[in-house]
């Protein structure tokens, strides 16, 4: 049996409405990888499409709880951040990241803006602060406006032309990050996906699935969980980037053909084991 890898993630907890943590945890655990985790906030639900959520800011316990474990000597095989609770946590997360991160795949999703606008809560100079998080990463996975609003660009509406796209994530990995992970690109109405830029090689890819209507929330936190568990099981960047398609795709249709409200979050519970499959090749 090889060594387990062991993920850290850095989250909210949104106690419903299946985003974040409640997310990330069980499609990481699923694939064999242990997921420790920090929670950065607890809310009622997250605050796409609710009010009246609470928000307890999780701010103070996060330095307590990484010295804690600095006494168990514990490390990480990769470090995932998505949604953090103000600009003051980000830089303590890029403070674990100096901490942990050294022999660790650090990869954050900007979780902050979608559709061109940013989440209730946030402001452009959140977004400013998160890119200075992300160019600490090894692999960032925003959503193309998260990519806009960290390089200071206005939102630009599809359908994409890949000039755009690669631009886009040459820009962002030229900020700090090798390797960027961008969701939501389409350079045709009907068809949406993610494309992928390594640096290090210069090599970019595309996988695009048939678009399902509605917006779902909490996918993004779908995919890019999908990812780093992919990734954490051995697999190559543009695999995970498939593979992570192919599960967020599965887990809308359900949703969609079940007709669950969309602030509910999509059905990822029943595609965990193909996910798992695909992941080990088995
Ligand atoms: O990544 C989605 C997400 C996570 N957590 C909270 C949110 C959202 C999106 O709105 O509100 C609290």
């Amino acid at each position: 049996m090889d060594r387990q890898n062991r993920v850290l993630a850095i989250h909210d907890i949104s106690c419903f409405g299946r985003c974040s943590l409640t997310v990330a945890l069980p499609i990481i655990s699923a694939t064999g990888v242990e997921c420790t985790v920090i929670p950065t906030a607890v809310l009622s639900t997250h605050t796409g499409g609710f009010t009246g959520f609470t928000f307890r800011d999780m701010t103070e316990d996060i330095i307590p709880i990484a010295d804690h474990w600095s006494t168990l000597g514990l490390g990480f095989d990769a470090m995932y951040t998505g949604y953090l609770g103000s600009t003051e946590q980000i830089s303590i997360v890029k403070g674990l990241f100096e901490r942990f991160g050294k022999d660790a795949l650090k990869v954050a999703d900007p979780a902050m803006a979608d559709n061109g606008k940013m989440y209730p809560l946030f402001d452009m100079d959140f977004a400013k602060e998160m890119g200075t998080l992300c160019a600490k990463a090894d692999i960032v996975v925003p959503n193309i406006t998260e990519a806009c609003f960290m390089l200071g660009r206005e939102y630009v509406e599809g359908p994409y032309t890949p000039e755009f796209i690669e631009g886009l994530m040459k820009d962002l990995s030229a900020t700090g990050p090798k390797k960027v992970v961008l969701t939501g690109v389409y350079f045709e109405e009907g068809k949406l996906g993610a494309a992928t830029y390594d640096s290090t090689t210069g090599k970019t890819s595309y996988v695009f699935r048939e678009v399902i209507p509605g917006y779902y929330h909490g996918t993004g936190d779908v995919y890019a969980s999908a990812l780093v568990a992919a990734l954490m099981n051995g697999r190559s960047l543009e695999d995970s980037a498939s593979i992570a398609v192919d599960f967020t795709v599965g887990s809308i249709i359900r949703t969609h053909d079940a007709g669950t409200d969309i602030r509910f979050g999509v059905n990822f519970e029943e595609g965990l084991f193909d996910l798992t499959k695909a992941i080990k090749r088995l």
